[in-house]
């Protein structure tokens, strides 16, 4: 056995079954041992692909996902997906090779100092220097990867580690670790906190999306009948409840959510994560937050928790529910906001305006979608409209990235999310913009005959930027451009794609692509007036 072999039974160890990625010479004794492996190796087009394919596979099932890239220009293009795994939370493992470290046959010809350029972008970068600490760093590996709060990790393999002779070290197994639940001194306080709150409010965030969660998290939200609402990662995390669903803080102020933010004097952040952008601003007036999460709270200028529930959240939170469950007479205080606050975001929702405006996309793809189908969001304006509007019912319906919050993640996240679930619908949701940086990826969905739709909102523009820019008062200059006609693009590449022609065009143009099975390609053109209009003007005048 060779280091890359030992490598390969260590990953399987782990009950990994799938690796993404794009090898280079350097992975040649690694892609034997692959193939010679239970785990299948998928090929994607570019490594950033790979990247945020991995992440996602972490992102949903709660393990690291596996990517594998060549060294230098390879492992480079990787940095992007670490920092969306980084920086949203995601547990994933980047396998990248290297040249030869004992001997330096090419001297420096594409050597990049990989591990220092992923130092900062991961939990734990490093490189394997003999087979023998094989088993011992890959299990490191996947434990940093996997404990709260989860990440990325990259370990470098160089190519003569990796053919090198493994001495027989033992694989060392994977075991279960149960958190620490929150202290009883802990419990009493935020107790005392609630049951004294006069106008109490649940924030869920980022990693209330933990899979694991979901349940206990529904649960809680159902015994206490505190109204909540969620940041944008939040979304989708408490099954059910939609009772008490007051909207989504997709912007940092002034929405209508915020009627009611304002108004709280608890707020209850379950699970938030500052990554995202501030679903509110905390300041010397108040709210009052009680911070639950798995982790103490980071603080900032405009989170500062006043008291903090740590530990794993299922089961304090469920602890917390025996001690207040039916005991908070105010717990809803603030419902009656409610109605006015959701009837101002479903306003418009069925206008029929041509090109289509965002909200009518929001409301024709919730249509279109069944409640356990998952929407995955690429970056641009159209996620503004479909955090604040869309309606999730199942846990992780609604994958969008407020952390990195980079472009080109759409794609290939929707293409995880078919592969983990091919038995529910998933759509992509690009802006022309977005899915030109990874529309390669087209290649990958079709080879491994994925059931998978591709809606690209055009406005030959980068509409979000252009946006700002006029919010800001700059003349519109640099963000417009021209496209390829996309429906000949889905051709091009074997598969069906449509053009929404009129106003009633979405809805159905989404129900023929998933009653046709394969990936498709649905082009929607996208009237982004209504981003001025109703996010700027009408929110503004609604602050006043
Ligand atoms: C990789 C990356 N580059 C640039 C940005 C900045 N950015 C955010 S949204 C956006 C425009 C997106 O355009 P498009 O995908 O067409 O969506 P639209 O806003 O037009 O709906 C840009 C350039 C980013 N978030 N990520
Ligand atoms: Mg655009």
């Amino acid at each position: 056995m060779n280091g890359a072999e030992l490598l390969v039974s260590a990953l399987e160890n782990e009950g990994v079954t799938q690796i993404f990625g794009l090898p280079g010479e350097e992975n040649l004794a690694m892609v034997e041992a692959l193939r010679r492996s239970s785990i299948e190796l998928v090929v994607t087009r570019h490594e950033q692909a790979a990247a945020f394919m991995a992440a996602t596979h972490g992102r949903l099932t709660g393990r690291p996902g596996v990517c594998l890239t060549t060294l230098g220009p390879g492992a480079l293009n990787l940095t992007t997906g670490a920092a969306y795994a980084l920086l949203g939370a995601m547990p994933m493992v980047m396998i990248t090779g290297q040249k030869g470290v004992l001997s330096r046959k090419q001297a420096r010809f594409q050597v990049v100092d990989i591990v220092a350029t992923m130092t900062p972008l991961t939990k734990m970068a490093r490189q394997i220097i003999s087979p023998a600490t094989i088993p011992a760093l890959v299990r490191e590996a996947f434990r940093m990867a996997q404990q709260e709060r989860p990440g990325p990790v990259h370990l470098e393999l160089p190519e003569d580690i990796a053919a090198e002779p493994a001495p027989d070290v033992p694989l060392i197994s994977p075991h279960p670790i149960e958190m620490p639940i929150a202290h009883p001194a802990a419990l009493d306080r935020a107790t005392a906190m609630i049951s004294t709150a006069e106008r109490p409010l649940i924030m869920l965030g980022a990693a209330a999306n933990r899979p694991r969660l979901s349940d206990a998290l529904s649960d809680f939200v159902r015994r206490l009948q505190i109204p909540f609402f969620n940041t944008q990662m939040g979304k989708g995390s408490v099954a059910g409840g939609s009772e008490l669903y007051m909207g989504t803080a997709a912007l940092s102020e002034r929405d209508y959510v915020h009627d009611a933010i304002d108004r709280a004097d608890l707020i209850i952040a379950i699970g938030h994560d500052t990554v995202e952008k501030p679903p509110f601003f905390m300041g010397p007036n108040g709210p009052t937050v009680l911070h639950v999460g798995y982790l103490p709270a980071t603080v900032e200028e405009v989170f500062f928790p006043h008291v903090e529930l740590i530990g794993d959240v299922g089961p304090s939170l469920q602890l917390l529910a025996q001690r207040l469950e039916g005991k908070l007479p105010k717990a809803g205080a603030l419902l009656p906001l409610r109605e006015g606050i959701l009837e101002h975001i479903g306003e418009r929702a069925e206008e029929s305006r041509y090109p289509l405006t965002p909200q009518r996309i929001v409301h024709d793809v919730r249509q279109a979608m069944p409640e356990d189908g998952i929407v995955c969001l690429d970056n641009g304006m159209y996620k503004i409209w479909f955090a604040r509007n869309y309606r999730t019912h199942v846990a992780n319906t609604l994958l969008l990235d407020n952390a990195l919050a980079t472009m080109g993640a759409g794609l290939p996240s929707a293409i995880m999310a078919a592969m983990l679930h091919p038995d529910r619908r998933v759509l992509a949701v690009c802006g022309d913009g977005g899915f030109m940086m990874n529309a390669q990826e087209l290649e990958t969905a079709h080879r491994l005959q994925l059931s998978l739709v591709v809606l690209i909102l055009e406005d030959n523009a980068f509409g979000m930027i252009r946006w700002k820019q006029e919010a800001d008062g700059y003349p519109d200059f640099g963000m417009t451009f021209g496209n390829p006609d996309f429906v000949t693009f889905a051709k091009a590449h074997h598969m069906e794609g449509s053009r929404v022609e009129n106003a009633d065009g979405l809805a159905p143009a989404l129900e023929a692509a998933f009653a046709g099975g394969g990936v498709h390609i649905v082009v929607a053109p996208v009237d982004y007036s209504e981003n001025r209009r109703v996010l700027i003007d009408e929110l503004s005048a609604h602050a006043l």
